[in-house]
């Protein structure tokens, strides 16, 4: 069955044009002005913009932490992508623990996510969580490249439990590199953390802003030029996940300059919130690691899309329920998660992360693109097409061009949408953007040429999306 989409602007990475796209089964066969076609079913995008469906390159779904779980799963939170314009995501799976001596390689943890994922509705492929490192690790990591994951993530805090020491770090970026891998880092520093927590218990503090004031913003700065640093010894590339700090951007940039293999990822949440958030009643609602900062930093990390200091904007989705003993209506049943509430008392014990999968496109397009912050084309590069190549996905994702998936996202440019929970599909009772007024939203979403979103009705299902193995990706 072939899709001909006429009359449409095309928003590529880089340029903007009227043209016609063929799709023959799941692939885009021609793009063009006054193409024609015999027997395909023809779409008007008369007034319409044609975009390549988001990437969204960090996400969590169905993760278990705090006692409870991520209240979006592998279908509840691709339909919700699917609805914001996504039609390809990326989790992170677990990398098995192993005793001493005992290590048997990382397909227990991909296949533990695969199982899970088996009700993926959009696209999907995985990274892997690197919280353990030594030779027989290192040894296993052409297996895990062989099952399409080329990718790494590291973390500089969580000390006893995700973290890794500086030198397991090193010797991670010059495996990788041996293995075309990409490391990933989460840049906080562990330590000052595990000490001002405690202390700020022990001092009587047990509010939401404290989660942000034990997580200080200097040790995300200088763990980003750590990790920028142990990347250029390393002579190896790594990818700066969930920046959040201006001084994170003014770091990278310091590496980029002189040559560093160093790439970024902001989240909207750091673009639009600050620890203001969290000191309002319901601020457990902001709660995420690394935490919310202040307003300058808002601004310097525009300065630093708008600048090419950063690659991609990622979401880092990992929602709660804001109060998980009340039932929300999912699909018709009422679906109830603990969430934030569990923290009340105590914002350690809150659960951190926060919805955004389908938000990302329709926020940023109002608020970067309307506002003339960034173009139409970096908006494009930064949520899609960037992540395709850092990922190794490109061109079959991020791109409208013949022999891409057909992934494709027909844009309505003058639709008002009054946002918030109501309209969003996450699976959670709120909504960081509730009450935003949006000009711009995607009105049809074809995933690899099925029509998966037609305005409000969801035609896709659990099953559709197919994992993706990936290559090495790019250098940016
Ligand atoms: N940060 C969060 O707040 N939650 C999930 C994972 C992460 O990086
Ligand atoms: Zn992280
Ligand atoms: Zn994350």
């Amino acid at each position: 069955m072939a899709l001909l989409i006429k009359n449409g602007t095309l928003i590529s990475a880089s340029d903007t044009f009227k043209a016609d796209i063929l799709v023959e089964g799941e692939k885009i066969r021609q793009i063009g002005e006054n193409l024609t076609h015999p027997s395909a079913a023809v779409i008007d995008a008369t007034g319409k913009l044609l975009l390549p469906g988001g990437v969204d390159p960090h996400c969590h779904f169905d993760l278990p932490m705090f006692g409870t779980v991520s209240s979006d799963d592998h279908y509840t939170g691709h339909k919700a992508a699917a609805f914001g314009g996504t039609t390809t995501v990326m989790d992170f799976a677990p990398q098995p623990p192993a005793a001493p001596g005992k290590w048997d390689g990382f397909q227990a943890g991909v296949d533990e996510w695969l199982a899970k994922a088996q009700k993926a509705a959009v696209d999907y492929s995985f990274h892997m969580n690197l919280t353990h490192f030594d030779d027989d690790v290192a040894a296993s990591l052409p297996a895990l490249r062989e099952t399409g994951i080329t990718t790494l993530k590291v973390f500089t805090a969580y000390n006893g439990r995700l973290r890794l020491d500086d030198g397991g770090i090193f010797r991670a970026l010059r495996a990788a590199k041996g293995n075309g891998m990409l490391v990933m880092s989460h840049c906080e520093n562990g330590d000052v953390i595990e000490t001002l927590i405690p202390e700020a218990l022990a001092a009587g503090h047990t509010t939401p802003e404290w989660h942000a004031l034990t997580r200080p913003a200097w040790g995300a700065v200088e763990a980003t030029l750590r990790m920028c640093a142990m990347a250029q010894q390393a002579d190896a590339p790594v990818y700066i996940v969930h920046m959040n700090v201006g001084g994170e951007a003014d770091m990278l940039q310091y590496a980029r300059e002189r040559g560093a293999p160093v790439m970024g990822e902001t989240c909207p949440p750091y673009l639009f919130f600050s620890i203001e958030d969290m000191r309002r009643p319901d601020g457990a609602k902001w709660i995420c690691s690394p935490p919310m900062r202040t307003a300058v930093d808002n601004v310097r990390l525009w300065q630093a899309l708008q600048a090419g200091t950063l690659q991609t904007i990622g979401t880092d989705h990992c929602p709660f329920f804001f109060d998980g003993t009340q039932p929300i209506i999912y699909e018709g049943r009422p679906i109830a998660i603990p969430g934030k509430e569990l923290g009340k008392d105590d914002f350690t014990k809150i659960p951190n992360g926060l919805p955004g999968v389908q938000d990302r496109l329709p926020v940023l397009w109002t608020t970067a693109v309307r506002s003339g912050k960034l173009s139409a084309n970096q908006f494009v590069a930064l949520t899609s097409t960037n992540p395709a190549k850092i990922f190794g996905l490109y061109p079959r994702k991020g791109a409208l061009i013949p022999g891409a998936d057909a992934d494709i996202v027909l844009w309505d440019p003058e639709k008002k949408v009054k946002y918030g929970v109501a309209h969003s599909h996450q699976r959670t009772d709120y909504n960081l953007y509730e009450g935003w007024e949006l000009v711009g939203y995607p009105e049809k979403v074809f995933l690899r040429g099925k029509l998966i979103v037609d305005g409000e009705n969801w035609l896709g299902k659990a099953g559709d999306g197919q994992f993706l193995k990936r290559g090495e990706g790019e250098v940016m």
